[in-house]
Parts: C-alpha cells; sequence; structure tokens
C-alpha cells in the first residue's frame, strides 16, 4: 500500500519542522463504496419516466415499488423526475376509497387492516396499505410489527403495503405520501387504507387526506387511559371499539353507549353524515362487515350529496397550501441571519428584556433586510 510521504495533522503548529510529520496510510473506503455503488447501478438500470408509468399503470408491482421510492427520495433530481412520473399518472388517480384509521398504539389498527383488507379481497378489490409515522425516524417505525400483524395481506398479489417514509418532518412525510396514494390509484387500486397513531398531530394530517375516517379504541379503555383528546373525536366519521371479544364484550357495550353519548354533542366532521359507533374485534372478525357496510353508505350519502367531491377538492387545495407553508417556514428558519440572532433572541427573552411580540418582530425584521440585500 502506497504511504503519504509527510502529512502534518491539523493541530502542528505553526512553522513547525519535518518532526511533526506523520505518514499514514489513504483509506480505502472510497474505493469500497464505488464498487457498491456501480454494483447496485448495474443491478438496478434508471427507468425513463415513461418506463416508470407505463409499469404503474400495468400493475408491474416492481416498478409501483420503484416509483414510490423514487418519490420518496430527497435527492433533487430523483425529485424533478418523480414529478414528471406523477403529472402523468395524476389523470388516472383519484378513483379509490381512501380510508383513514387511527387510534392508540395497541388498539389494534394493523390488525383489523387485516382483517379488513382480507375481507375487501375476497370481494375483488385491490388494496393499498399504508402508514403514517412521522416518529418512524427515531423508533424506526412499527414495519416489523406491521408485517407480522398483516400477516396474510402482505401476501396477497392484491395488496400492496408500504410502511411510512422515513426522515423529514410531518409535512415532508405527508407529501410523499399523498403522492403515494395518487401512483397506487393509478396502478388500479380501488380501496387505500391509510393507517396512523393517534397521538399527536398525525390524525389531523391523515384526515386531510382521506374520504372516511375511523377511530379505533379498546373497549373499557377509558379516555385518559387511550390518550384520546376531544379533538380526535369531531374529525372521525366512525368509531370501532376493538377487542370486543371473551371477557371484553359487556365492557365494549357500555363504552359504546359513552361514546355514542359524547358523539351527540359535537359537531359532525362530515356534513350530513352522523359518526357511528360500533363493538368489533379484528382478532375474530367481528363487525368487520358492519363496518364496510357503513363505510359504502357513507360513500353513497356523500357522493349523492356532493359532500365526497367537495372534499376531495378542498383537500387539494389545502395540500398545495400546506406545502408553501412548509417552504416559507423552513424557508424563515434557515435563513444564516436568523439563525444567527435566534441565540441571542431566545437569551433576552429568557432574561425579561423582550416581549415575544418585540422578539417576533425582531426576528422577521432580519429576515426582511436580508431580502432586501440579496436584491
Ligand atoms: N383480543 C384481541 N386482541 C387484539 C384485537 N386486535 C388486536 N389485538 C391485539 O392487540 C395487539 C396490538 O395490535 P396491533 O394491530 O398491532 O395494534 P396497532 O393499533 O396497529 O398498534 P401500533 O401500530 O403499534 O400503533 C396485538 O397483540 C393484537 O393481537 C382484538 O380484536 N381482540
Ligand atoms: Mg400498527
Amino acid at each position: 500500500m502506497k504511504k503519504n510521504k509527510s502529512y502534518k495533522p491539523d493541530w502542528t503548529p505553526e512553522n513547525a519542522g519535518e518532526e511533526f510529520a506523520v505518514s499514514i496510510v489513504k483509506g480505502v473506503e472510497n474505493k469500497i463504496n464505488k464498487t457498491q455503488e456501480a454494483d447496485k447501478t448495474l443491478k438496478r438500470k434508471t427507468l425513463s419516466v415513461d418506463e416508470y408509468v407505463n409499469g404503474v399503470l400495468n400493475f408491474d408491482r416492481n416498478i409501483l415499488a420503484r416509483t414510490i421510492t423514487l418519490i420518496e427520495s430527497n435527492n433533487l433530481n430523483h425529485q424533478e423526475i418523480a414529478q414528471q412520473v406523477l403529472r402523468k399518472l395524476l389523470p388516472h388517480s383519484g378513483k379509490s376509497l381512501r380510508i383513514g384509521i387511527t387510534g392508540v398504539p395497541g388498539a389494534g389498527k394493523s390488525t383489523l387492516i387485516e382483517a379488513l383488507g382480507m375481507f375487501l379481497i375476497n370481494q375483488g378489490h385491490k388494496v393499498a396499505v399504508l402508514t403514517i409515522d412521522p416518529s418512524s425516524t427515531v423508533t424506526k417505525g412499527s414495519i416489523l410489527g406491521d408485517k407480522t400483524r398483516m400477516e396474510k395481506l402482505s401476501k396477497e398479489k392484491n395488496c400492496f403495503i408500504r410502511p411510512s417514509p422515513t426522515g423529514g418532518t410531518l409535512g415532508g412525510v405527508a407529501r410523499k405520501s399523498r403522492e403515494t396514494i395518487t401512483v397506487c390509484e393509478a396502478a388500479g387500486f380501488d380501496i387505500v387504507l391509510i393507517e396512523t397513531v393517534g397521538v399527536g398531530q398525525s390524525e389531523v394530517t391523515v384526515r386531510s387526506m382521506v374520504d372516511f375516517f375511523l377511530l379505533v379504541l379498546i373497549a373499557g379503555g377509558g379516555d385518559e387511559l387511550q390518550g384520546i383528546k376531544r379533538g380526535i373525536m369531531e374529525l372521525v366519521d366512525a368509531i370501532l371499539i376493538n377487542k370486543a371479544d371473551g371477557d371484553n364484550e359487556k365492557k365494549a357495550n357500555i363504552s359504546k353507549a359513552d361514546y355514542e353519548n359524547a358523539l351527540h354533542y359535537l359537531q359532525p366532521a362530515t356534513k350530513g353524515w352522523k359518526p357511528k359507533v360500533f363493538t368489533g374485534s379484528a382478532l375474530t372478525g367481528k363487525g368487520i362487515s358492519e363496518l364496510w357496510n357503513t363505510i359504502k353508505e357513507f360513500e353513497k350519502i356523500t357522493k349523492q350529496s356532493g359532500v365526497f367531491e367537495q372534499r376531495r377538492k378542498e383537500q387539494l387545495f389545502q395540500w398545495v397550501q400546506r406545502m408553501v407553508e412548509d417552504w416559507i417556514i423552513n424557508e424563515f428558519y434557515s435563513n444564516e441571519n436568523v439563525k444567527k440572532v435566534s441565540k441571542s433572541i431566545e437569551q433576552e427573552i429568557i432574561e425579561g428584556k423582550i416581549t415575544p411580540t418585540l422578539a417576533a418582530e425582531k426576528l422577521i425584521e432580519v429576515y426582511k433586510r436580508t431580502l432586501f440585500k440579496e436584491k
């Protein structure tokens, strides 16, 4: 191996002589990476926009998965191709029924998706399952859990399961998921099920991309225990009290009455639709057909009244709005001058030298000044 003759480390005093020089062996890391990269590109021929589009439209599962990977990529070049692909797929999308499923961890969402998914596939539907989990970057998501929970479903050729895209903010995850819905619909999936954990903001995001929103609760769990905020109840079209099997059945019926009562005082999430509460068991399959009948009834009523189409249109505008908002926030906080001043302003607030309103004004002023300078 070739040695570098005289290399001086960073800590070497200025004007130091050769006594500080060390010999090092040049790393070989790059070489290995390059070979691996080359292998990858050899195995994975890059596809043209039309190859992606035709693959998706012809229900080529391999290309479908690669298209979604392209959408999820943060590489600018990939994003550009992804947008071209999406533009061509857009006219073929929109024909599915989008169903959001939320609930605390362990409520039985994935088990329910397995049961409902199999029920639908046996009726001839094509089912796409997506999960939205903004925390998955940290926890690596519940991919493993989901794969085992949806064991039968994951083997079905008319089912496609895609775990939450990792990395980035909820806004970023949401953009990718929305675009993934478009791709799945263009591929011919007529039912899209989206699972999200009902803590934090992700349920609001999922509500804004689905037609029907279901909350899964556990019998006798109690509101506090389940961390269910009133806010979620205002978003849902139905509540399933899950795990109503064995000794739990009685408790489930009591919970059902409680939730029906609570919903009675809330504004319905969908105009012209009274949210339904029922009990069931994802494990035994009890309540699955009732759930599906409710969803079909919901679809019929809202399509007749025009509420369905209206919501879809509003969701498109909200989507655009959200992306612009995310961009503005990112643009502001990643501004170098704003970053520099933020620290000292933070300190001034802590010390009570400045009010929050003045602090905000100051930051905005700093940002505005950079804009004028750029011009
Ligand atoms: N007895 C009973 N157990 C159930 C039922 N549904 C789910 N479970 C069990 O509850 C546990 C959690 O189920 P999951 O389907 O993974 O729950 P989840 O809501 O998807 O959980 P996260 O994805 O972690 O948020 C598993 O051990 C399931 O077997 C049910 O109807 N009855
Ligand atoms: Mg799950």
